[in-house]
């Protein structure tokens, strides 16, 4: 089939089917993304792929490539996505695989190894509060206790209990289905969910490094419900005060980084008090708040959760009140291998597509890969209104162009030893 021509159907069916009123809605082990695994099956099948899925159902479109004892190549991406988000965060990745597939098809290229796409689950930590799940899962490198412990926001059910209602094994997954050190290389297209590609007027960039995080998925402060006016300043243990001072020490903190060249973002998703007992006039006891931090430097990002840390002791001394931080959620920087970057230069400049080099901020699967040490790249899609949200757009031109270079690569580089 031509490649063009399945990736556009394939989004529209996506899109179609997992439409909410708002956006797109395709939650982890949810309806959503289940339909998507069943989708790009279906679309495997078509082209003639060996479909199989994993103990946590992730899902696995092969080519067989002429020698089929060589370590494969994996070309993947999430197949989730946020609440009321955009069709193609994630789902771009694994539709650019099988259009790369369809397209060696197209000029009878056998390559040399087997060209593995995979359909990854639960990417999106906004359901499980946790990163990489399908892809740790799949690696054997599920952060310890997650199973049981990671409940998703909308249901309160646990990973394992989601896993197995979608037919996986959640018991299987103590080991892992891929070897690492059996595969050739990963590699992943995704939208680059920024500004960056559409203010340079390019279709596609060639990413350096992926950020790591650390986050704070459940945090509170808790203080002293209090009269508004009865109450005055110096006695009040106010939570929304003191989560703001904090708020208010990274953003002096971003500024410092901004200043001297160190990558930072951080971001607090979500901030709330309690509907049950909030008010106008009551100083609030209790505030809510979840605390996304992100860099490509690891070392920063060890030194960030004590940092946090302390300027929490410090307001609680300073305003009476006492932080319950929660479990920290933590990946590493995504470290992309550079033999691969220089192939996938070397692809765009003979194709004569205009491209970039830049780095991730947004958090990829890619990197899950990369830390069990698979050789991993990314290729960003230029993708205006950014992402995370139901304005998210592609061009399907930008796509095929990132699809262009990996099919190049797939034919070159990636048949060789
Ligand atoms: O958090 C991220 O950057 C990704 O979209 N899950
Ligand atoms: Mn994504
Ligand atoms: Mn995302």
């Amino acid at each position: 089939m031509e490649p063009g021509i399945l990736a556009a159907s394939l989004f529209d069916e996506l899109a179609e089917a997992t439409r909410d009123d708002v956006g797109i809605t395709r939650a982890s082990y949810g309806e959503g993304e289940a339909f998507a695994h069943g989708a790009v099956a279906r679309a495997a099948r078509t082209l003639g792929l060996e479909v199989e899925t994993d103990p946590a159902c992730n899902t696995y479109m092969t080519l067989p490539g002429s020698d089929r004892a060589a370590p494969p190549v994996i070309i993947g991406s999430h197949l989730d996505s946020v609440a009321e988000g955009g069709n193609f965060d994630g789902a771009a990745g694994v539709v650019a695989g099988l259009a790369a597939i369809a397209s060696l098809q197209e000029s009878r290229t056998t390559p040399g190894r087997d060209i593995r796409v995979m359909g990854i689950r639960a990417e999106e930590s906004a359901w499980f509060g946790t990163s990489y799940i399908g892809s740790r899962a799949a690696l054997g490198a599920l952060a310890p206790g997650a199973l049981e412990t990671a409940r998703r926001a909308d249901t309160g059910r646990t990973l394992a209990e989601h896993i197995r209602a979608a037919g996986g094994d959640p018991d299987a997954l103590d080991r892992p289905f891929l070897e690492a050190a059996c595969l050739h290389a990963f590699l992943e297209i995704h939208i680059e969910q920024g500004p960056v590609l559409v203010e340079q007027d390019l279709p596609v960039g060639v990413v350096t490094g992926i950020r790591g995080n650390r986050r704070l998925p459940a945090a509170r402060c808790l203080g002293a419900y209090s009269h508004c006016g009865g109450m005055p300043r110096r006695s009040r243990q106010d939570a929304v005060m003191a989560v703001t001072d904090l708020i208010a020490r990274l953003d002096r903190l971003w500024d410092e980084c901004e200043a001297t060249g160190r990558d930072f973002a951080f971001t607090v998703g979500k901030l709330s008090t309690d509907p049950e007992r909030h008010a106008m006039t009551i100083v609030p006891g209790e505030c809510s708040f979840s605390l996304d931090m992100r860099s490509l430097d690891g070392a920063f990002l060890d030194d960030l959760e004590d940092r946090v840390a302390e300027a929490a002791r410090q307001i609680e001394t300073r305003r009476g009140v006492t932080f319950e931080l929660g479990a920290a959620t933590r990946a590493a920087p995504g470290v992309l291998d550079e033999s691969i970057r220089a192939g996938l230069l070397d692809c765009a400049r003979s194709l004569d597509i205009p491209h970039n080099e830049m780095a991730s901020g947004a958090s990829h699967d890619s990197a899950a890969f990369a830390a069990a040490g698979v050789p991993t790249a990314m290729l960003f899609v230029r993708n205006p209104h950014g992402s995370h949200n139901p304005d998210e757009a592609m061009e399907l031109d930008d796509f095929m162009a990132a699809v262009n270079i990996l099919t190049r690569w797939l034919a070159t580089e990636g048949a060789r030893e």
